[in-house]
């Protein structure tokens, strides 16, 4: 089996030291090397199941014991998911991503029905993706037989930085799942945010962690925080931009063939900035006006600067059956 170089944290710090634009000139050269630098793939999200989540995320919207004004909604019926997942379809997105506010995942008819949205997904052709939380080997086995593409379970922050922002889970938790994921054969989708109050060096620890899992994550989504009134994190100052293009630029050149999917904050990011962040090497977005909760760039904004700069979305599958 090829075993991938590790990436030391060392390189990673030289990076980090590189001026800007011939970090960036760097990222753009590892970009062109393993992917069509014109090509932009979509995703859509969807949250299946909203809010009343038990864990303590000091980021997140859903968390339970936080007051944020969230309704929370039970899980999804099949037919509306499909709908939306048709929906993101005609609207370019090749990847169709089913977000729930759990812990972990519970063998139940809940289990039974999302094993039926991912099937489904597929077969319209889409690229299926879920983030559900904690997963047991065999759960990942069975999301696998149901067809699913990717499972997205970020590790976030770095291992120090990691308890000061989440106490109900460990580290070891996420990378557990994330080691079921790749066992059952499925694309793990993994990655962080910035803006969690963390220093450089977490951020480099969080790329060099991604970066040695074997094999490395098929998806690193860069999240900037989205601060949400009544989180712990609600009055966290803002990543700088060039921070958050140094990061990307980082991301692309120690996981050369991930896809890096600019997530959460893109909304108050100038355009002018992602377009450079897409030089440095980030190659898909979230679509659509909503992320799981909080509010994403217009459809319409998005297409229009995906004109601009003459980027190509890339091709939806056709649809299994029919
Ligand atoms: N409950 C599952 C879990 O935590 O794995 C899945 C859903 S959870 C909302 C998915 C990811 O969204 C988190 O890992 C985190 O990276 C991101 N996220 C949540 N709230 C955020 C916020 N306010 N700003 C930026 N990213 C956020
Ligand atoms: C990821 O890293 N970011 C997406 C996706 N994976 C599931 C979620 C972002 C959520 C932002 C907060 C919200 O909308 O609730
Ligand atoms: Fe729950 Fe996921 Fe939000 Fe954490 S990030 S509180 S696990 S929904």
């Amino acid at each position: 089996m090829m075993t991938e170089k590790t990436i030391s944290l060392n390189y990673l710090e030289t990076l980090h030291d590189t001026p800007l634009l011939d970090l960036v000139f760097e990222a753009a050269s590892v970009h062109r090397q393993h992917h069509n630098s014109n090509e932009m793939q979509l995703c859509t999200l969807l949250s299946i199941k909203t809010g009343g989540c038990p864990e303590d995320c000091s980021y997140c919207p859903q968390a339970a014991r936080y007051n944020t004004g969230l309704e929370k909604e039970k899980l999804l019926d099949l037919d509306i998911v499909m709908q939306k997942a048709k929906e993101a379809k005609e609207n370019g997105s090749s990847r169709f991503c089913m977000g729930a506010a759990f812990r972990e995942v519970k063998d139940n008819n809940d289990f039974e029905r999302i094993l039926k949205m991912v099937s489904n997904v597929k077969e319209l052709g889409m690229e299926a993706c879920c983030t559900l939380g904690m997963l047991t080997d065999v759960q990942a086995k069975r999301l696998k037989e149901a067809g699913l593409t990717a499972y997205n379970h970020n590790l976030d922050t770095s291992e120090d930085h990691y308890d000061s922002i989440i106490k109900t889970r460990k580290y070891q938790d996420r990378l557990n799942t994330i080691q079921h994921v790749a066992d059952a054969g499925i694309s793990v989708c993994s990655g962080g945010i910035i803006g969690l109050g963390e220093s450089i060096k977490d951020r480099l620890k969080l790329i060099e962690t991604l970066a040695n899992l074997t094999p490395q994550p098929e998806s690193v989504p860069i999240n900037t925080l989205v601060p949400v009134k009544g989180t712990p994190l609600e009055n966290q100052e803002k990543v700088d931009t060039f921070d958050w293009i140094r990061m990307v630029a980082i991301a692309r050149i120690a996981l050369p063939k991930a896809k890096i999917r600019l997530s959460a904050g893109r909304l108050t990011i100038p355009k002018e900035a992602q377009a450079m962040a897409f030089m440095a090497g980030a190659n898909s977005i979230f679509t659509g006006e909503k992320l799981l909760t909080t509010h994403n760039p217009a459809a319409d904004v998005d297409k229009e600067l995906l004109k601009t700069l003459q980027l190509k979305t890339n091709k939806v599958l056709e649809p299994v059956l029919s």
